[in-house]
């Protein structure tokens, strides 16, 4: 039996919770290991377990695999999640760099000095709803299928989950005006191991808080 990934990161979101997303839709079982202080993130370091000196990163297939993009493409392509083709792929990349992009935003939000705070989030909101989600409903329009590429799940469809749910935590009538991505909202939501993935008690990490904010501030000194 092969051993299960093993990812090392802090306790919230971040850049790992996509990976998280995408090993949970693939079914496959991994382990966390949590970065808590400064001093874990250093023995890590100083055992020669971070390529860059940074996280995420992820024990995976006897790699220890850094650079957060570099590790979702390698489980997409590895779940057939990844499109059957170097077109489907090409496509399935632009929307995830598209989704990353928002959720990169959002990302940042709890991290920005208080006085900024409401212009940012406003920008945030005005970005989901003018710039990225009249993309993803126009692709799903034009396309006329139950899925962003082709006719099966993709890592693309995994971002798009991912990014719709975090806008819509800021802002809940977000996809008003965007009746078919509230409909792959339904729907996707209701594949198992999304379903799973979305039930109290799984590896889904929580919104950030205060109390995270200032324990990221302090392991990773900014
Ligand atoms: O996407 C990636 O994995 C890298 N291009 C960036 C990873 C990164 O910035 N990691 C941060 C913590 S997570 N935050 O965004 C990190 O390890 N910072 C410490 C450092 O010395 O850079």
């Amino acid at each position: 039996m092969t051993a299960k990934p093993k990812l090392y990161y802090v306790q919230g979101r971040g850049k790992m919770e996509s990976i998280r997303w995408l090993l949970a839709v693939a079914g496959v079982e991994f382990e966390e290991q949590f970065i808590q202080t400064k001093e874990d993130l250093e023995k890590l370091r100083s055992d020669g377990f971070l390529l860059f000196q940074q996280v995420p990163m992820v024990e995976i297939d006897g790699m220890k695999m850094v650079q957060s993009r570099a590790i979702l493409n390698y489980i997409a392509a590895k779940y057939n999640l990844h499109g059957k083709d170097l077109k489907e792929k090409a496509l399935i990349d632009m929307y995830v760099e598209g989704t990353t992009d928002l959720m990169g935003m959002i990302m940042l939000l709890p991290f920005q000095p208080i006085e900024d705070k409401q212009k940012q989030l406003a920008l945030i909101i005005e970005r989901a709803t003018t710039r990225y989600f009249p993309v993803y409903e126009k692709v799903l329009k034009d396309h006329g299928q139950d899925f962003l590429v082709g006719n099966h799940l993709s890592f693309a469809d995994v971002q798009l989950i991912e990014a719709i749910l975090m806008v819509e935590e800021l802002k809940s009538d977000s996809l008003s005006k965007f009746p078919l991505l509230q409909a792959f909202k339904a729907r996707i939501s209701n594949t198992p191991n999304i379903k799973k993935f979305l039930q109290p008690g799984s590896q889904r990490k929580a919104p950030p808080d205060d109390k995270y904010v200032a324990q990221v501030k302090k392991i990773f000194s900014f």
